[in-house]
């Protein structure tokens, strides 16, 4: 398949062929067959590429024990694995079979740094881990631990500490995008195997429908067992797991499936518990199928929903974005139902009378932003944001998330019949920070109202602490992705609180070709690649630093320049002018209101430099979040000193740090 075999070509002009091709297809280099340091990029290569893991699950390694765990061990999801090993939302809930083969779908990257390719999945470090056992166990060899030391450069493979987070390099290529190897008309990504004992290439080559000399072809000679190899895959499943998912698991809905949790003989109470459980699983997940089924058939089309209060963010598919995210409303559902049974007991559970009921039937009137609307249910206010069915992703972050300076969420509601999901949140009672910074004054927030540089600073802070929380204490870490003075909301005593997770995504280090976020806040890596780090937050967080001390927009429609470029250009660049020069810029530069509140400019010029760490151009560069929130409480201790406290212009609040 293929290859040129010509037809009626002699048997030695083929061999010859082949060889020819093994050459052109293969540097030295890239045929180097030992790749326990890592995979090289190749420079005829496009990064990144749709790629795909190809892993078994074991029953000796808790994380492999259901798909969310490897979703969770991959950074992906489990619905996305599912889709691409071809289970049915009933087969996605159900625990993992010993050896199971998974195909876990990867965006191949380049890390020009270092010169290899590799998908980048967080780890955090549990007692008893080495890098050579997590690669070994956990990953089942699809790194090795010498890569895992060369992309880990600040952690010490013998003193790792239980919480460290670690990158382990999944190794995965991608192929040139002229190679002749394969027929790239139907081909969807190169497949990183890891090779077993008892396989030879014709037998792996066999599993995955293709021949051998496909193999030898883009991995040279057969090398040994526990090596990675790339397989091209041209059918999703490829037939090794149809014919595995079906022989092992019935064909037949799986409406009985006890048979497979039964292979786990010498369990036998666990076993037989688990069977239980599993058919009220099955039988939930059912009927939860059929409820959505007709609730689709009934309702082509639901009411137009907002768009999640993201109005005016700027998205964009790259080229290949299609196997990022399933937009469509099947893989949503299948998602939401997958999921649900985890958050039935963690929230409360309200019913769409009420939630009607409490909002005057989502009256205009009652619309505080976007799609979000302020109700009252037995006398407690709360905020309740209408969504289509895919709230999944907001909900699987919320739940891991519990902070002060994060808003709440209390509950949630499903409308079958509308194919509408709402989230209810603890309301704010102040609102969002870009109104009040931005709206010229009159407009809700009058002229002496105006947040004073104390309230400015102890804003500044709580979006620190909350992002730093979101940051160093979720697992997997949770990128908010979205961070904008309009997603800061305010409480009764001007505490800031962290908004909408609703683009937030536990793919930490991920690249992605479905580019969203808001203009003005979105860090240029995340635009030029489709990188996701933690770093994309710090600097939108130094976008909202400027914001707060100018008192501007993040983004200036009249010039079309972004404030984050503004100060570049007039406070960051210039290297050679004295600090007094640079304090009359920021004079000039400053929200008018400051200076005639006579705030200190050293103050100011803290906040100033904080910003600029966080608005450096180099991901690396930008301090974490902990390092930020530190420098910041030292400017605020600062400011304490200096005014001697007890002088503040808004509502005399509380003004300890916390
Ligand atoms: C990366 O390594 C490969 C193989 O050694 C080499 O062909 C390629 O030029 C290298 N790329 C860079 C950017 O150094
Ligand atoms: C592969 O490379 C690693 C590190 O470079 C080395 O430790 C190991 O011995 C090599 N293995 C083989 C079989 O060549
Ligand atoms: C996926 O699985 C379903 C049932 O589990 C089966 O009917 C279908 O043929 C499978 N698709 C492929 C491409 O194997
Ligand atoms: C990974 O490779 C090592 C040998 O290098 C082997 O002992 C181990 O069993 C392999 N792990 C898995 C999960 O296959
Ligand atoms: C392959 O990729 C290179 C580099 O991006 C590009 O210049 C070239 O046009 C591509 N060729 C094809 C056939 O797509
Ligand atoms: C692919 O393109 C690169 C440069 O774009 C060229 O060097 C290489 O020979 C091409 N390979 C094949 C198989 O055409
Ligand atoms: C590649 O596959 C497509 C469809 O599967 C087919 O139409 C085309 O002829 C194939 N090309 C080659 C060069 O084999
Ligand atoms: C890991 C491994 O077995 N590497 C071997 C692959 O094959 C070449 C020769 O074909 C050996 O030199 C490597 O040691």
């Amino acid at each position: 398949m293929g290859s040129e075999a010509r037809s009626a070509a002699p048997p030695i002009s083929c061999l010859l062929l082949s060889f020819l091709l093994l050459l052109l297809l293969f540097t030295p280099s890239a045929a180097q067959p030992n790749i326990s340091d890592g995979v090289r990029c190749r420079a005829d290569s496009v990064y990144p590429c749709q790629a795909y893991a190809f892993y078994r699950a074991s029953l000796a390694v808790p994380l492999s024990a259901d798909l969310a765990s490897v979703g969770d061990l991959f950074g992906t999801s489990r619905a996305l694995i599912a889709r691409a090993t071809n289970l049915t939302v009933a087969q996605s809930v159900l625990p993992l079979r010993q050896d199971q083969p998974l195909l876990v779908p990867i965006s191949c990257g380049c890390d020009r740094d270092r010169n290899r390719s590799y998908y980048p999945a967080a780890y955090q470090i549990v007692s008893g881990n080495t890098f050579y056992l997590v690669s070994t166990v956990e990953y089942a060899n699809l790194t090795a631990f010498p890569a895992v030391e060369l992309v880990n450069p600040t952690l010490v493979p013998t003193d790792l500490a239980i919480g460290d987070i670690a990158t382990f390099p999944i190794f995965c290529q991608c192929l040139p995008n002229n190679t002749t190897a394969v027929n790239l008309t139907a081909f969807l990504g190169l497949v990183s195997y890891v090779l077993q004992p008892s396989d030879t290439y014709a037998s792996v080559a066999s599993n995955f429908g293709i021949d051998s000399e496909t193999l030898t072809a883009i991995n040279g000679p057969f090398n040994g067992t526990y090596s990675v190899v790339f397989v091209p895959l041209f059918q999703i499943p490829p037939p090794l797991i149809r014919t595995s998912v079906v022989s092992e698991a019935p064909a037949s809905p799986p409406t009985a499936p006890t048979p497979v949790v039964e292979r786990n003989e010498n369990k036998g109470v666990i076993a037989g518990l688990a069977a239980a459980l599993a058919v009220v699983g099955v039988l939930c997940a059912l009927l939860l199928l059929l409820l959505a089924w007709c609730q689709r058939r009934w309702n082509r089309k639901g009411e137009a929903v907002g768009k999640n209060g993201r109005q005016n963010s700027l998205e964009r598919s790259g080229k290949g974005g299609g196997e990022e995210r399933f937009g469509s409303l099947s893989s949503a559902d299948d998602k939401l139902i997958a999921d649900l049974s985890e958050w039935l007991d963690k929230y409360k559970v309200f019913d769409v009378a009420t939630l009607r009921e409490a909002t005057a039937g989502f009256d205009r009137s009652r619309l505080i932003q976007g799609s979000v609307y302020k109700g009252t249910i037995d006398g407690e206010v709360f905020a309740v944001k209408k969504m289509k069915w895919n709230a999944y992703d907001e909900l699987k972050i919320l739940q891991k998330v519990n902070h002060s300076n994060l808003v709440k969420l209390e509950g949630f509601c499903i409308d079958a019949k509308e194919g509408t999901t709402y989230l209810v949140y603890e309301y704010v009672e102040n609102g969002s920070l870009d109104t009040w910074l931005h709206s010229p004054a009159g407009a809700g927030v009058s002229g002496d109202r105006r947040l004073d540089w104390r309230s400015r600073l102890r804003i500044a802070l709580d979006v620190a602490n909350g992002l730093q929380y979101i940051h160093e204490h979720t697992w997997p870490r949770v990128v908010h992705k979205d961070i904008k003075s309009s997603n800061v909301l305010l409480d009764a005593s001007f505490h800031a609180k962290i908004a909408n997770f609703g683009l937030a995504r536990t793919g930490h280090n991920a690249v992605t070709t479905h580019i969203v976020g808001t203009q003005g806040y979105v860090a240029p890596e995340y635009l030029a690649d489709g990188f996701v780090s933690i770093k994309m937050d710090v600097f939108a967080f130094g976008v909202v630093l400027l914001e707060l001390v100018t008192g501007r927009s993040a983004f200036d429609e009249r010039t079309g320049e972004a404030l984050w470029s503004e100060a570049e250009r007039l406070l960051f660049r210039p290297v050679t002018i004295s600090k007094e020069e640079t304090e009359a810029l920021l004079l000039e530069w400053m929200d008018t209101a400051l200076v005639q509140q006579s705030c200190p400019v050293d103050s100011v010029m803290s906040v100033i430099q904080v910003a600029r760490a966080c608005l450096n151009r180099e991901p690396a560069k930008r301090p974490s979040m902990v390092e930020a929130t530190y420098l910041l409480s030292k400017a605020d201790e600062h400011f304490s000193e200096y005014s001697g406290d007890g002088l503040s212009v808004v509502s005399g609040s509380d003004v300890t740090a916390r």
